[in-house]
Parts: structure tokens; sequence; C-alpha cells
């Protein structure tokens, strides 16, 4: 776990470093995952709740199997290292959109401050809107999982999840939580809002893995 957390935290700068985030320019069918349709727009997807959370409201737990646990709010959250990535967003409800720009705290660097505990293996992510959804630690170590606060280089809306969201580009859209509260490591692992309502618990969308 300890060499994956470094390789990602060095393939994070050398993106960073890279100049301008243009659109990838991947020629190939190969770039929609099977069953999956591109869209242009941005449908949204919720409970039917779009929690209102001023900044002065919003902190972020970070708790479980940790060292360190901590509550950060809206200041000392934008305080941490910043990171831009460029992804493509699949839903399980057969959409796909190309080329999502979001801004904010790479995974790695809330890993790094909390300092998980050998027995933390999974992610339980926790949502103002009530939602929770859960993911193997490994899976949040990668170069591209991120806590956004900007897309497309504006703040998240509302509709969207802001004030934060949690992306996880491989995956399916619906392991990434909208309007973040809480993430909390397991040891063992516990079954989210649609992991618990027949949903795939892995997620893969190249291997179209959308129910259990
Ligand atoms: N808190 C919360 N996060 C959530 C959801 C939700 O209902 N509540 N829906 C999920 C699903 S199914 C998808 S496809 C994406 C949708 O994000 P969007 O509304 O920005 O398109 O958010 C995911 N995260
Ligand atoms: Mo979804």
């Amino acid at each position: 776990m300890k060499d994956q957390f470094i390789a990602a935290k060095q393939r994070w700068a050398e993106k960073q470093k890279a100049a301008g985030f243009q659109s990838r320019a991947v020629a190939s069918q190969d770039r929609l995952p099977p069953g999956q349709r591109l869209t242009t727009g941005f449908p949204v997807l919720d409970l039917g709740i779009q929690p209102e959370i001023a900044h002065t409201a919003w902190t972020l737990t970070i708790d479980g199997e940790v060292d360190a646990p901590v509550e950060l709010d809206w200041a000392a959250f934008n305080a941490l290292g910043q990171v831009t990535d460029v992804s493509d967003f699949h839903c399980v409800t057969t959409w796909s959109k190309y080329d999502c720009r979001w801004d904010g705290v790479a995974f790695t660097t809330l890993y790094e401050q909390v300092r998980p505990k050998p027995t933390a293996r999974f992610v339980y992510f926790t949502s103002y809107d009530g939602y929770s959804t859960n993911v193997p630690l490994e899976k949040c170590l990668d170069d591209d999982v991120l806590i956004a606060t900007r897309f497309d280089g504006a703040p998240i809306t509302r509709e969207h999840g802001g004030p934060a969201r949690v992306i996880i580009p491989k995956l399916y859209a619906w392991k990434g939580a909208k309007f973040v509260k809480g993430i909390h490591f397991l040891a063992e692992d516990r079954l989210g809002f649609w992991e618990e309502r027949g949903y795939s618990n892995s997620a893969d969308p190249w291997k179209e893995e959308r129910y259990a």
C-alpha cells in the first residue's frame, strides 16, 4: 500500500508539472466503456435532495482506522495542496461524459495527513444528503482520485455536489460521493447506499460491473 501511495503521489506531481490541460486526443472507440453512450450535457443524478451547505458550515471529517483523525473546515481543506485532473465520467445509467476537468485535493494528500493504520483496507464515504458509498482503499490511491471543489474552472454547483465531491474516474460515478461530509477508513468493507440496493460493489465500467 505504501509503495502504491508513493507512486501515486509521484504521478500527481508529474501531471501537475505538465503544461496546460487539453482534452485528450483519443481517436479510438476504446474510450467508451461497453454499453455506454456519449453525452455532451451533464445530467444530474441524486436522491432528490440537493443540500445547501454554506462554506462556513462545511466540514470534512476523516477518521476510522487512522493515527491522526481530522475535521477540516473549508479554509483548512482549501489550504491543502491543490491538483487538477481531466477524466471521463461514466454513470451506470449508461451516459458518459468526456474530459471533465476537476480541481481539488488529491485523495493521497488526505491519506498522508491522517496516517491510516495497516488495518485500513476500505473507505466509506458519507454525504450531506444521507448518501454513502464504499471503495477499496487501493482504488482510492490511484493518481486520478480527488476531492474536487471545482469543475471546468468554476466552483462545483449545488446540483453537481458542491461544495466538494469525490471523483474516482476508473469506477462508475455512483462511487464518487457528491456533497461529501466524511471519509472513514475501515478494516472491513461496509456497503454504501446503492451497494446495499443491488449495485455492484466493484463497479468497473470496463467490465460492465453494474449490478451485483
Ligand atoms: N451524495 C450523493 N452523491 C452521489 C449521488 C447522490 O445521489 N448523492 N449520485 C451518484 C450517481 S448515481 C452519479 S451518476 C453521480 C452523478 O453526478 P452528477 O449529478 O454531477 O452527474 O453522483 C454520484 N454521487
Ligand atoms: Mo449514476
